[in-house]
């Protein structure tokens, strides 16, 4: 097989880096391991920045999001037995929208399939080689064959447990990263959320979230240890939690689970994103706590900036654009996750906290609520950073 850029996973980044490219005319084949019916099923986030919804509507793909998303101005902190909202539409002029990432990947997925892309599922015992030199190739088996398919560039979008990253040499990357002393459970329930929009709880038992899926789904996530098992949380422990949690301030709506998971906290970035002609995007290079909602926008937001990149080199020749690709995403990368982590350390309770260290983030949660300054920055980086190439 031959084609210009070689894309290894179908999760957000390589189906919009495909999408992207095949709107300047650049072919592309994506290679994913796992089957068409396993991604369009898996449930993950929720949240889409201003930005990247405006994207999808740009792009053509965004027609179901407009129909089905949930527009949404803020957010609520809920502390101290109150609940504060923050308007982000009237602080900086912007939303979020509410639409699910599955969502997203069966809009792409059947878009891509519309103008003829190749998506090819359930691949196997996939490695990448030659990708120093001009002529990368991927090898693979599907159905039964080896193949290999010849192209310019490779896009390692193959996620955090991908074999791109790992196919850089030892040695090539500087690796940073953090753990953290909690990990959430999360539940979608067939059961109206407690708000239209969304809260973040401190509270003494732990954090708490509060989101949705639609007016009749709620998702529920709550701070939970590290190494809990889904066993560890019966419903009827999960719901007299999330009760608590929300302090009395809105009455929440019990309903059946349908979806019961554990998600590990971590941040994690490496440096540099490109290793010859090998780029890597979303969270092949970068991941974070999923408390500042940031993973799949930063997976559009390279793509985004590699798309750029590879249409300057394939229409005018140049590639100042590829060489910058990692400076230029690893600046918006560390803000989001800075903000990821600064979200993260101020909602959650942390083992090796005292009495003092929570008077502290009661602090500074009531000066995020209150201060225009404050709700301000707040509301600037939640909403996202613009994407500059
Ligand atoms: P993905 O989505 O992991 O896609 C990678 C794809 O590559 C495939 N793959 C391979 N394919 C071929 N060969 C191999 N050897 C392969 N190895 C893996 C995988 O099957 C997969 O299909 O990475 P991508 O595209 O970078 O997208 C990143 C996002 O999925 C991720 O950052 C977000 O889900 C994170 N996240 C959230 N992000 C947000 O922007 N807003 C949110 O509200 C939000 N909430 C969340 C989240 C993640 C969560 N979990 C479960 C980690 C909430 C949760 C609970
Ligand atoms: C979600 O809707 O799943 C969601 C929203 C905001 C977050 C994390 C997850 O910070």
């Amino acid at each position: 097989m031959r084609t210009q850029v070689g894309i290894v996973g179908a999760g957000p980044a390589g189906l919009m880096l495909s999408h992207l490219l095949h709107l300047e005319g650049i072919d592309s084949i994506i290679i994913e391991n796992r089957s068409r019916d396993y991604i369009e099923g898996r449930i993950r986030a929720g949240l889409i920045e201003q930005w990247a919804r405006d994207l999808l509507i740009d792009t053509g793909v965004g027609e179901r999001m407009q129909r089905e998303g949930l527009s949404h101005d803020g957010i609520h902190f809920c502390f101290d037995g109150a609940l504060h909202q923050i308007n982000f539409r009237e602080l900086v002029g912007k939303g979020v929208t509410i639409y699910g990432q599955q969502e997203v990947i069966k809009d792409l997925v059947a878009k891509r399939f519309a103008d003829g892309g190749q998506i090819l599922f359930e691949v196997d015992d996939v490695s990448l080689h030659d990708v120093t030199s001009a002529k990368p190739k991927i090898r693979f088996r599907h159905g039964g064959r080896n193949e290999e398919i010849d192209c310019d560039f490779i896009g390692g979008c193959d996620g955090f447990h991908g074999i791109s990253r790992p196919s850089i040499p030892s040695g090539v990357l500087s690796v940073y990263d953090r753990e953290y002393p909690f990990g959430w459970v999360g539940v979608l329930s067939q059961s109206p959320p407690p708000d239209k929009e969304l809260i973040y709880a401190y509270h003494e038992r732990g954090f708490a979230l509060y989101t949705m899926r639609s007016p009749v789904l709620a998702r529920l996530y709550l701070q939970c240890a590290p190494d809990d098992e889904v066993e560890a949380w019966p419903d009827e422990r999960i719901w007299r939690e999330l009760h608590a949690r929300i302090g009395g301030t809105r009455e929440l709506a019990e309903g059946t689970m349908l979806q019961k998971g554990i998600t590990a906290m971590r941040s994690f970035v490496v440096e540099p994103m490109q290793h010859g002609r090998l780029f890597l995007a979303g969270d092949s290079a970068h991941i974070q706590p999923p408390t500042g909602a940031k993973g799949m926008n930063l997976a559009f937001a390279d793509v985004v900036v590699l798309a750029r990149a590879m249409v300057q080199h394939y229409k005018s020749g140049r590639g100042d654009l590829l060489e910058r690709y990692s400076r230029t995403c690893l600046r918006r990368v560390w803000k989001a996750q800075r903000f990821s982590w600064w979200m993260t350390q101020m909602l959650h309770l942390h083992p090796t906290h005292n009495a003092f260290d929570r008077k502290c983030q009661l602090a500074e949660l009531d000066y995020f609520a209150s201060s225009e300054a404050g709700k301000r920055t707040l509301a600037e980086n939640y909403v996202g950073l613009p994407v500059e190439i």
